[in-house]
């Protein structure tokens, strides 16, 4: 079996994280781990904070504090939350920490050695007042594609174009709000020009068909208007410093350092572990897979310019695949941190204590997973009513209920079988694979759809077969029904558990269901065989 490293984008340690990244990234993500753990898979999830770059000393400013207490305390707010939704990470770690840092600076050291990067000195906007480099965010001014008078020097948020500083119209400091002036300074570069030529073009087109759509096309149109060097430094003073003797002052971009998080985080775990080279069967060896869950914006980060560096480096393997989703709004509206448009996961875990399944739920079956996609409160209403409550809640609870009332909660014997319970049992054959199928091609709302699709089944077994008045004339007939109405109900119970890991374990605990037991019946039931409550 291929061991398997997962990894969801890591979010800025400079806010709390929202209902679009979940939707985006971390949702998906631990749907797809938690199905291969139920599959006996071996596999690691990764993910942690992202601690350097502009966003965090920008915030830093804002609110008056350190850089490291800003992270210190993003962190903690945002490991919390993901424990509370359930998204079962392997290690939730950080850029900040000393091992990420060693492992970032080797890294660089490695591709400097092996004359990897270009040197260039160049002029860049730089702030006379505040004496510092304009690096990315720092700068802003009017994007010369959409005409959005507030696009960053990294990126237009309004179009999605990514740009440098030296493309921005009427550019000013988010630091004085003056017009920077231009100073020479020197920078190292990641020849992604030589690299297309080489392999990276040939590399990613081999994946059209394969990636998704949305990922495959941003890639293409990246190649087609052809890749330019990438600069892996900045003037800052806040990140992993550049680890050589003529670079005072400077940092690695934090694009640079964050990706390799993954591989640090990784290292991290294993230490945890007590297996210090355990990381190793997973990034370097061939037969491993390495996927990367992240959201629409940082598609070039993932599809071109990691796999860039970990070529360059030489013992890494490259990612199978990145599903990455497009965006989720709210109301109709752009989720927006600086107008604080969102529904924040810690603000939801407070006011809905208990409901993290609910969310779970209505965000997977919205998910924007090939287009943006709207998130409404109407919608989130509807969906618990009619479907967790009405379809599955209501197929659940007369199960459970009538089992307590017949038999006093034991599992009644199962006698000759009529053609509606051979319809059942084969739906409960046929609906696990689907969703198999659908997950594995990272389709999660498609294979939630058929989930509540199996409960859909039970519904009508139930309402075709009227256990409730046939108990006083053909008691067996009734033991027939409820015995497949339990191998159903357990059923979903093992196979809800990536998607609604709270409702699973509630529901497995009510039928006595020991750990063991669910393994084996969700892998009998996804192999075709038929799982058994008795
Ligand atoms: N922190 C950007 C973001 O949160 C960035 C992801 C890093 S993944 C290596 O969207
Ligand atoms: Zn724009």
């Amino acid at each position: 079996m291929k061991p398997t490293i997962v990894t969801a984008a890591l979010p800025y340690a400079n806010g709390p994280v929202h209902i679009g990244h979940l939707a985006g990234a971390y949702l998906p993500s631990d749907i797809y781990v938690r199905f291969l753990r139920l599959r006996g898979e071996d596999v690691v999830f990764i993910c942690g904070s992202d601690e350097h770059g502009v966003p965090i000393t920008l915030r830093a400013r804002k609110e008056g504090i350190t850089p490291q207490q800003v992270v210190d305390k993003y962190h903690s707010m945002i490991k919390k939350s993901f424990e509370e939704i359930g998204v079962s990470f392997d290690i939730y770690h950080r850029t900040s920490e000393k091992i990420h840092a060693e492992t970032a600076s080797d890294f660089f050291t490695t591709l400097y050695n092996k004359k990897v990067f270009t040197q260039d000195e160049s002029e860049q906007y730089y702030d006379e007042e505040a004496g510092l480099f304009l690096a990315d965010r720092y700068i802003t001014g009017t994007c010369p594609n959409c005409g959005n008078t507030n696009a960053y020097g990294d990126q237009c948020e309004k179009c999605g174009k990514s740009l440098s500083p030296a493309d921005l119209i009427n550019p000013h400091s988010q630091l004085s709000g003056k017009a920077p002036i231009k100073k020479k300074t020197t920078h190292w570069y990641l020849p992604l020009d030589t690299m297309q030529t080489e392999w990276l073009d040939k590399w990613i087109r081999s994946h059209e068909g394969d990636w998704k759509n949305n990922v495959f096309g941003q890639c293409k149109s990246w190649l087609d208007q052809g890749l330019q060097p990438r600069a892996v430094t900045r003037d800052l003073d806040w990140g992993v410093p550049v680890p050589l003797p003529d670079a005072k002052g400077k940092v690695l971009y934090v694009w640079f350092d964050a990706p390799i998080g993954y591989i640090s985080a990784t290292k991290a775990l294993f230490e945890q572990r007590g297996d210090k080279d355990g990381w190793k069967k997973y990034w370097q060896n061939q037969d491993a897979r390495l996927l990367h869950f992240i959201g629409k914006d940082n598609i070039v980060f993932h599809c071109i310019i990691f796999p860039a560096m970990l070529k360059a480096h030489g013992d890494f393997i490259l990612p199978e695949n990145i599903p990455a989703n497009e965006f989720l709004n709210l109301e109709g509206d752009k989720i927006s941190t600086s107008r604080n448009w969102a529904v924040w996961l810690n603000e939801y875990l407070e006011e809905f204590p208990g409901k993290q399944d609910i969310l779970r739920y209505v965000l997977c079956a919205t998910a924007p997973e090939n287009k943006d996609n709207d998130f409404t409160w109407k919608d989130f209403q509807a969906r618990n009513n009619n479907e967790l409550v009405a379809i599955l809640g209501n197929f659940v609870n007369r199960t459970l209920v009538l089992t307590q009332k017949y038999y006093n909660g034991k599992v009644p014997p199962r006698h000759a079988l009529h053609d509606e319970d051979k319809a059942c049992i084969d739906e409960m054959r046929n609906i696990p694979e689907k969703i198999e199928q659908y997950i594995l091609g990272y389709r999660f709302r498609d294979a939630l759809f058929e989930l509540m699709n199996l409960a859909r089944v039970g519904n009508k077994y139930l309402a075709d077969s009227e256990p409730w008045k046939l108990q006083a004339k053909d008691p067996q007939r009734v033991e027939t029904i409820l015995n497949i109405s339990l191998e159903l109900t357990a059923q979903l119970a093992s196979i809800m558990s990536p998607f609604l890991p709270f409702t699973s374990a509630k529901l497995l605990s009510m039928l006595e269901y020991h750990s063991m037991q669910l393994e084996t019946s969700c892998r009998q039931s996804i192999a075709g065989g038929r799982a058994s409550v008795e």
